[in-house]
């Protein structure tokens, strides 16, 4: 039953997901003077407190900033210039600044990018219901779609004119289209991750990224006195599986190389995540909007997931700007042209990481050597190197939406 109460009946751009996506599109709106409401199913602190996503491109980190949430990550990122890439304990470092005119990645924890951006969306008078779980959107063929759900025991309904589906990868927004509008396509890899946060400074200024005999491993960090490590593991692996004697065995052997030790401290959390790829085309159904994990999943080796989320996002607050600013619906109507192939884009890319740097099991000795001359020619190669930095700085997927922009503007006779 519907109640009467004082929560916003209308808003223009209703939000499903308290995600990077959703938060950040809601406050980028807010400053254009464009009205949402978030709807989180998940309370505040868990969604400030997931650990996930470690490493920002700068798009990312100039979009944070955009927002008016970047203050203590200007503080407490770690930039970082080259990243290490291992294979069987001899290393390679990818000097990402160099072969690419000064670009750069930041390390800063999600948890921490949630909390700024939560904070930041409340201090300028933002709505973001907790708890509120989103059942179902109905109308998105009207001008007025509706968004239901529950909070505090009751049902709700909020209307609005455009829904930003920003609800991951287990939303329900994707659910919205008629069955068979949204086209997915995907690949599950037969290996996860077994992540863990450890009370111990980093042993590497550095990301080191393995390949080894033994599987994958990342040696990544938070800060100075906190490290965040991932093994490779097989899917049927639970935590138990993996005692902390167990974990650091394998780092070891791992990340290991001449002259270098890897330091051990008290492990604080040990979490184990599915690899999959995954895409939904478009990622537009009427007024629904899809951004971030709803409409996309890479796997983490090439530390884009929250990166893809921020770029769509940029890409939906610009056209909806051009929509309630201009009345212009070009850029809204372009919307998953212009992500799409970008999302694919970074696909590849976190695609080649991932089959260059895992090991498979049983995997046949031609396609072995194969991976292993991937990697010699990234040692070898500076055009290969390069290719690999301006992915992984994110220069790489930026050229691939401005490459669609672009022709999209030759089709309507645009100038650009
Ligand atoms: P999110 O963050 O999943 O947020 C979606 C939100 O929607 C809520 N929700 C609902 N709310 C209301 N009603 C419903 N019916 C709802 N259904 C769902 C959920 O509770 C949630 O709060 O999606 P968003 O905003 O698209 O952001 C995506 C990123 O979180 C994700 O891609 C990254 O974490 C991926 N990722 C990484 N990305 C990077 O860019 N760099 C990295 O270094 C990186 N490392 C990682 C990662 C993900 C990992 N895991 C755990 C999957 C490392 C790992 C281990
Ligand atoms: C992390 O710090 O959690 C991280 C960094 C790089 C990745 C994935 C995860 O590719």
């Amino acid at each position: 039953m519907e109640t009467h109460d004082s929560r916003p009946r209308r808003t223009q751009v209703g939000i499903i997901g308290a995600g990077p996506a959703g938060l950040l599109l809601s406050q980028l709106l807010h400053q254009q003077g464009i009205t949402s409401v978030v709807l989180e199913n998940r309370s505040r602190e868990r969604v400030e407190t997931r650990q996930r996503a470690g490493l920002l491109e700068q798009n990312t980190v100039d979009l944070l900033r955009e927002a008016g949430a970047a203050a203590r990550l200007d503080r407490l990122g770690l930039v970082h210039d080259g990243v290490l890439l291992s294979y069987n304990g001899r290393r390679h470092r990818v000097a990402l600044s160099e072969l690419t005119s000064g670009s750069h990645v930041t390390i800063y924890a999600q948890p921490e990018v949630i909390k700024d951006l939560i904070t930041r969306r409340l201090e300028t008078g933002g709505t973001i219901f907790f708890e509120a779980d989103a059942t179902g959107i109905e109308g998105l063929e009207t001008d007025s779609p509706t968004i239901h759900y529950s909070h505090e025991g009751e049902t709700h309904a909020l209307q609005c004119d455009f829904v930003a589906g920003c609800d991951g990868f287990h939303g329900i927004s994707r659910q919205a289209a008629p069955a068979g509008f949204f086209k997915t396509y995907d690949k599950i890899y037969p290996y996860c991750w077994l992540g863990i946060l450890a009370r111990v400074a980093p042993s590497t200024d550095e990301l080191i990224y393995a390949f080894h005999e033994r599987g994958f491993a990342l040696h990544s960090m938070r800060s100075s006195e906190i490290s965040r490590l991932y093994v490779q593991c097989d899917p049927a692996d639970t935590v138990e599986d993996w005692p902390d004697a167990r974990i650091w065995e394998e780092l070891h052997l791992r990340l290991g190389t001449a002259n270098w030790t890897l330091q051990e401290g008290p492990i604080l959390e040990k979490t184990i995540t599915p690899m999959r790829s995954f895409v939904t085309e478009p990622m537009q159904y009427q007024r629904l909007f899809l951004a971030g994990d709803a409409a996309h999943i890479v796997p983490p080796t090439g530390g884009k997931g929250l990166n893809m989320a921020a770029a769509d996002t940029k890409t939906l607050f610009d056209a909806l700007r051009a929509y309630y600013q201009d009345a212009d619906s070009t850029l809204l109507h372009n919307y998953s042209a212009a992500c799409l192939r970008r999302v694919w884009r970074v696909q590849e890319f976190s695609n080649y990481m991932t089959e260059m740097l895992h090991q498979l099991p049983g995997k046949p000795a031609f396609d072995q050597h194969l991976q292993q001359s991937r990697f010699d020619l990234l040692t070898t190669c500076e055009a290969a190197s390069r290719v690999v930095a301006e992915n992984y700085v994110g220069i790489a997927s930026q050229r691939a939406s401005e490459g669609v922009a672009a022709t999209i503007s030759e089709n309507l006779g645009l100038s650009c």
